[in-house]
């Protein structure tokens, strides 16, 4: 869909095979017959903006002692952001086009995520994700005086956001007291205490920022080493490597999620 309300002929797409491919035939129906309709204003209705002011570093998108200020009052050398200048959505998707009824959605939620492209690749999403960050090198190959971001791929983990209920695929980080209990194998006798003799590993599988829990700073940490915005050492691409095909990948980090998630 534009961002201009009414231009060009928006697309529902549904996926054409397990991969999520989709097809500009059978899997590719208008907005207009499909009965889902997107409208523009001009404006800004959220509280807060959040936006770095000062950042030198693709890392600050990570830290939170990064110089983030509240564009709705933050006042730079030109004074106030104008909100005049932001547009807000509203969308209405029939159920029968999602193919949920009105219980599935309260009882199980959906997930959605917003993606602008410009180019052939996404530029940005929201819930962010840490592949959208403009530090890839090279150029974009239809015009060398932009970036490659625009003709990359990017392999979004950034958890949807939910409408409806939960899936649990959220996680929230739990405080430092939170303990970590392992499922070891049944064959395996129950032990309460750990010999002094045994050497245990300084630190479990996935515990990449070596906090001494898994969680999902864990998968930031993967994220950040495949966006090219920090590098890990080799204590943690071995930590990072939790599906153990001897390579730290996005799909480590998505084992690390379910893990987080209780799905795996
Ligand atoms: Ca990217
Ligand atoms: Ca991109
Ligand atoms: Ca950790
Ligand atoms: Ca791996």
């Amino acid at each position: 869909m534009s961002t201009k309300a009414g231009s060009g002929d928006p697309g529902h797409f549904t996926a054409a095979d397990a991969s999520g491919n989709s097809d500009y035939k059978t899997n590719c129906k208008l907005f207009k017959s499909e009965g889902i309709e997107y409208k523009m204003y001009d404006g800004n209705v959220g509280s807060s903006i959040w936006g770095l002011n000062d950042s030198q570093s693709p890392d600050d998108v990570c830290s939170d002692s990064a110089d983030w200020v509240d564009y709705k009052t933050y006042k730079g050398s030109k004074g106030v952001h104008n909100t005049k200048y932001d547009s807000f959505y509203e969308m209405k998707i029939p159920l029968s086009v999602l193919g949920i009824t009105a219980s599935q959605l309260t009882s199980k939620g959906i997930g959605a995520m917003t993606l602008c492209g410009r180019g052939e690749s996404a530029l940005d999403c929201c819930p962010f994700d840490l592949s959208m960050v403009d530090n890839v090198k090279g150029n974009y190959t239809a015009d060398p005086s932009t970036s490659h971001e625009k003709d990359d791929v990017d392999e979004i983990t950034a958890p949807l956001a939910r409408i409806g209920k939960s899936d649990g695929s959220v996680v929230i980080v739990e405080p430092e007291t939170e303990t970590v209990t392992e499922t070891e194998t049944e064959t395996e006798t129950e032990t309460e205490t750990v010999t002094e003799t045994e050497p245990a590993p300084k630190y479990e599988l996935g515990d990449v920022d070596r906090s001494g829990k898994v969680n999902i700073k864990d998968c930031t940490e993967i994220q950040k080493s495949i966006a090219s915005i920090s590098e890990l050492d080799e204590e943690q691409k071995k930590l990072a490597d939790y599906d153990g095909d001897t390579r730290v990948t996005i799909k480590d980090c998505t084992a690390i999620q379910k893990f987080i998630a209780g799905i795996a």
